[in-house]
């Protein structure tokens, strides 16, 4: 008999995904939570019935949502990480020898726990030295920094349930007074083909107070319509404008120095309707 795992990605589009075995379905205090084995992308983290993550795919969200800001950041030292409970961004970030701290602050200690125990090669990242993991509400968390960070990521979900504050512009400007003058953050950002009116209001809110602000993409397969973005707002370093050679120097499997510069190249139609007269 065959079992399938179905993600309603929209109104009018569904992804189904052949499961070999369901090795955890629980209810949290946050959200529904599941861990599936699937035959083509292997493991499998699903929140509220969207897939988060798969031991296949997994390199190319994770390395681009943190080799991108931080190869912008000349020296990125204090690394604070909102959600991304599952550690795939931590294991990322504690590959550049310039942190000294990377903090993940995760709302549902499940996740972390569940990744633990079904995903160690996403959670091995959490047991760096270096990182330290806050059970807490992230949006509450940044509110209490000043100045303290070099480089936020904000891993979040899509905006439902505890994450649709994180796509808020009271959020943005906590996250600009947590950043240090030199400081940048990056948020994963939905599709560009399906989710253009979240883009375009992100985007409004970031404009209003960072003056770089910028939009880069990556192929990711198990996320709706496969091609999927992440907003950039920088108080002073432009991210075209980087090392190259610390670049090269990471052990990546999608993230390179032409990748990074090519992830901000844009679809003349997407351009045309998210930056138009830039
Ligand atoms: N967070 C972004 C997942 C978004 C997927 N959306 C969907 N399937 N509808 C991923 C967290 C990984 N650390």
């Amino acid at each position: 008999m065959a079992f399938w795992f179905t993600e309603k990605q929209t109104e009018n589009l569904e992804l189904n995904l052949r499961v070999r075995e369901s090795l955890l379905v629980e209810r949290t205090p946050f959200q529904q939570l599941a861990v599936l084995d699937t035959y083509l992308y292997g493991r499998m983290l699903v929140l509220d019935g969207a897939v988060q993550t798969t031991e296949e795919d997994e390199f190319v969200y994770h390395e681009m949502i943190t080799h991108v800001p931080l190869i912008t950041h000349p020296q990125p030292q204090e690394v604070l990480v909102i959600g991304g409970g599952d550690g795939g961004t931590v294991r990322e970030i504690v590959k550049h020898p310039e942190v000294k701290r990377v903090r993940l602050v995760e709302i549902d200690e499940r996740v972390v726990a569940a990744a633990r125990q079904f995903l160690p090669g996403l959670s091995q990242g959490l047991d760096d030295p270096r990182a330290e993991v806050i059970i807490t509400d992230g949006a509450e968390y940044v509110r209490a920094m000043r100045g303290a960070c070099d480089v936020i990521i904000v891993d979040s979900t899509d905006p439902v349930g505890p994450a649709v504050k994180l796509f808020e512009a009271d959020f943005y400007r906590a996250v600009y007074d947590a950043l240090t003058p030199e400081g940048l953050f990056v948020a994963q950002s939905k599709s560009p083909y399906l989710d253009r009116a979240l883009i375009r209001n992100l985007l409004d809110i970031i404009r209003s107070l960072f003056p770089v602000t910028l939009l880069y993409t990556a192929a990711i397969p198990t996320y709706p319509s496969g091609f999927w973005s992440f907003v950039l707002g920088s108080k002073m370093h432009h991210p075209l404008t980087f090392d190259e050679r610390r670049a090269e120097k990471l052990d990546t499997r999608y993230y390179s120095p032409e990748i990074h510069r090519a992830a901000f190249i844009l679809p003349r139609q997407i351009r045309g309707d998210l930056f138009q007269g830039e």
